[in-house]
């Protein structure tokens, strides 16, 4: 069986480097019965959305089966589990905290705690609940007020016991594919303006709803133990498909419009600079004193990375994606390119004088695995995990503070707008029995970090 290994001077093994596994609500949770309904759910229900017709209604049952989840978890030897909150299991559609969904996420925070296991708290992964799609969902600023409310109400619960709380995953994905690209929920609206404008004035609010959350989680955590502060976001370096200017300019465009779009105006309260190329009508509207507000400062910065992307220049929107070929891709049509996540990281590094930490949130590839005589031998996952963590590697030696990274996916789960088509977890699951099964890389990572807590236990015995 393949294994991974670092360098042994690498900072990736020493004590204070998190390593963990992520999930998310909506793709795990399933028991739709103790929540209210999200926009992912009313997505799944329009068709030829979800391209196996499926939806999160079962998932991965984690709601009935997340005690073998945490042992699971904890049998792994990672030191952190990052996972998000369903918004609707929390706050119900009157307004009224749902005491059993939240007593859900207490008991679980309890549970890793108690096995020595961080958490690290998303309180965004996608799902908004139905009641506020109905008022405008994203369009309507006072989304943003009402995730700050939702973000108090999970500090008081969870407080000091967590890790971390990240505001947002991958706004990105919320503003430019639920919206621009309407490839996941809640779709484009009709009567809303040109999906340009929807996209951005989505991205606008989400950001606002960043800044409030943290002001309020600021606030709340004023006077005890505060865990560490900060958002989730993806970054995906642009390259152009050739050097002729105009494609050079597409991957500019690109970079700006998908990598720093959020960052830049958390980080600087500006936006990015190509902001002035979009046409007026397609500019969000931003009311004074918003960009101060989205310009809170971060205890840490969360980096999602899959692959690169490749642009050619395009009139109507300024660039255009150039999907990979080749050999060698994930079943996502991705392309393996580990460098990538050492250049971005660098690219951030060298971009912004206030970058903070950053932990690596999720990582990782869905392949064709197939479970055989309780055996998935997914090679390429393990090498995937090689060739990033090496990455990582590189980026510290270069300086760039990195202070953990999650592999995604913890087990295989639902994947958006591609179902249960594609397998991104290190432990493979059964649907039809909700049987899990670790997977050589789940067992690859596992002896990684025994063999990394072995050498701690052996420095504190000299020590
Ligand atoms: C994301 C999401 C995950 C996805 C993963 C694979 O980053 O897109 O956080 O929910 O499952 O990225 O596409």
């Amino acid at each position: 069986m393949k294994k991974i290994t670092l360098p042994s001077q690498s900072a990736l093994n020493h004590a204070n480097f998190t390593f963990g596994v992520a999930t998310s609500s909506y793709q795990i949770e399933g028991d739709r019965a103790g929540r209210e309904t999200c926009i992912w759910d009313t997505f799944c229900n329009q068709p030829d959305t979800i391209k196996d017709g499926s939806n999160g209604d079962i998932a991965c049952d984690h709601i009935h089966r997340w005690q073998e989840d945490v042992e699971l978890i904890s049998e792994l030897g990672v030191d952190a589990y990052r996972f998000s909150i369903a918004w609707g299991r929390v706050i119900k559609a009157n307004g009224d905290i749902n005491r059993s969904g939240l007593n859900f996420y207490i008991k679980l925070v309890d549970a890793l705690s108690e096995r020595g296991i961080q958490s690290h708290v998303t309180l965004y992964h996608w799902d908004l609940p139905q009641y506020l799609e109905d008022q405008g969902g994203w369009l309507n600023r006072e989304t943003a007020y009402r995730f700050a409310d939702y973000a108090a109400v999970i500090a008081d619960a969870l407080g000091s016991k967590v890790a971390s709380i990240a505001t947002l995953n991958e706004p990105f994905c919320s503003a430019y594919l639920g919206y621009e690209a309407g490839i996941h929920a809640p779709g484009p609206q009709a009567d809303a303006g040109s999906r340009r404008k929807q996209g951005r004035q989505a991205a606008h609010h989400l950001l606002l709803a960043h800044g409030l959350a943290l002001q309020a989680l600021r606030q709340h955590f004023a006077q005890s133990n505060a865990p560490q502060l900060g958002v989730v976001l993806n970054f995906s370096p642009c390259h152009p498909l050739n050097s002729s200017p105009e494609d050079l300019d597409a991957a500019e465009f690109a970079h700006q419009y998908h990598n720093l779009w959020y960052l830049q105006p958390m980080l600087t309260g500006h936006y990015p600079s190509v902001y002035e190329r979009l046409p007026v009508e397609d500019r969000p509207q931003i009311e004074p004193g918003d960009m101060a507000l989205i310009n809170q400062s971060l205890d840490f910065l969360g980096v999602n990375y899959y692959t690169r992307t490749v642009f050619r220049a395009n009139q109507q929107h300024g660039f255009k994606d150039v999907p990979a070929t080749g050999e060698g891709l994930t079943t996502m049509g991705w392309e393996v390119y580990a460098k990538g996540l050492t250049e971005i990281l660098l690219s951030l590094d060298s971009e912004f004088d206030n970058l903070p930490p950053i932990f690596i949130t999720e990582n990782g590839i869905a392949t064709a695995d197939v479970c055989d005589n309780n055996e998935v031998n997914d090679a390429m996952r393990v090498d995937y995990f090689q060739s990033h963590l090496l990455a990582v590697h590189d980026a510290i030696q270069q300086g760039v503070d990195i202070r953990g990274y999650f592999a995604w996916s913890l087990m295989d789960n639902f994947e958006w707008a591609e179902g249960y088509t594609q397998r991104f977890g290190i432990v493979y699951v059964d649907y039809s029995t909700q049987r899990r099964t670790l997977k050589n890389s789940a067992k690859a990572l596992q002896q990684l970090l025994l063999a990394r807590q072995s050498r701690h236990h052996a420095v504190e015995d000299i020590c």
